[in-house]
């Protein structure tokens, strides 16, 4: 058993939640991950409220176990998503890309648990402030939208200055890097990659492939010119983006440029043209498991890494 307070607080067996990735996370990746005793997410994404209700509705139908929703608050529905979440009582909401300090006391008005991802120090303060129940800190080795830090510097340092439960996420994908973010002092972790190279996860095959082939320097970060930088496996995008920002694109260039790109690769497997949005770790994944499969391989790592260092400390 690796039982944490974040167990107790999202009433779910493991310490390990699912990301919530845009136009990836769906109803059956989500109660999958429940389902194998993790928390499940539904990525809002930049769909429309019509969506996320759609996919809550199918997620309640296929586990009766806590699933949650991620906002994405740079989404133009993020309004109506806020209403769908509230309306269905959903358990956790998870939050990526800004404050979701004014929504924060209608999520809790039903029960629900408020999570939001930081990446520093200062930003996690000011969620403490306004009264969320943890905080995802995640490191720079994610996958999307990523902040500066690494997992290893962000982690001890968010734990240290916030007094509520802290989930390591960034660069985690086994046990090996469960036992990592205990050791920093995190309550559990949030893993993305990992879960898309699932055979549950309903995205193009040729989007799992490529995260099972990269190796550990195959991805990059572009963007960086609009204040808006995403981590991407390299192919013919990635390397037609940075070249138009050495160029000195403009960022409106830029944005039309990345629009829809998330969509074609992850689900018309365009793979090529497409924005294949993954982590560092991808150069770690050589296989797609079933979720239950990687949660209990996961689990049953981390349990033998804590006998051996254990038995370290008794020689
Ligand atoms: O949100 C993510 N990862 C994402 S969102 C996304 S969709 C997107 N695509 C292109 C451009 C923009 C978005 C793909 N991947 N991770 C969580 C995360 N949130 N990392 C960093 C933050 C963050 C950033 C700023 C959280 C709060 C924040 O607050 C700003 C402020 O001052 O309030």
């Amino acid at each position: 058993m690796i039982k944490t307070k974040i167990c107790e607080i999202l009433n779910i067996e493991y310490p390990i939640i699912q990301g919530g990735m845009a136009w990836v996370a769906d109803a059956e990746l989500a109660a999958s991950v429940s389902n194998a005793g993790g928390l499940g997410i539904i990525a809002a994404g930049n769909a429309p409220a019509d969506w996320v209700e759609q996919e809550i509705v199918r997620a309640k139908e296929l586990t009766d176990k806590p699933f949650g929703v991620n906002i994405m608050l740079l989404s133009p529905y993020v309004d109506d998503v806020v209403d769908v979440v509230i309306k269905h009582k959903v358990k956790v909401i998870t939050t990526g890309a800004g404050n979701p300090g004014k929504y924060v006391e209608r999520f809790k008005s039903v029960g629900a648990k408020v999570i939001p991802v930081v990446s520093a120090v200062a930003l996690a303060k000011r969620m403490e402030s306004v009264g969320v129940d943890a905080l995802i800190a995640e490191g720079m080795e994610s996958g999307g939208h990523v902040g500066d830090l690494t997992t290893m510097a962000l982690v001890p340092q968010v734990v240290d200055a916030v007094s509520i439960p802290v989930i390591a996420a960034g660069g985690i994908a086994d046990g090996r890097g469960l036992v990592a973010a205990l050791a920093l002092g995190a309550q559990g972790v949030q893993m993305g990659t990992r879960f898309v190279a699932s055979v549950e996860c309903t995205i193009s095959e040729a989007y799992k492939e490529m995260i099972v082939k990269a190796k550990d320097r195959d991805t990059v970060v572009t963007g960086r010119t609009t204040g808006h930088p995403v981590r991407i496996l390299k192919n013919k995008l990635a390397r037609e983006f940075l070249k138009l920002e050495a160029s000195g694109a403009t960022k409106e260039e830029l944005e039309k440029f990345g629009e829809g790109r998330l969509r074609i690769a992850a689900r018309e497997g365009d793979v090529k043209n497409g924005s294949v949005m993954a982590g560092q770790i991808a150069g770690l994944i050589n296989d797609i498991k079933p979720v239950e499969r990687i949660i209990k391989d996961m689990v049953e790592e981390a349990k033998s890494i804590v006998e051996k260092l254990s038995a370290l400390m008794e020689a």
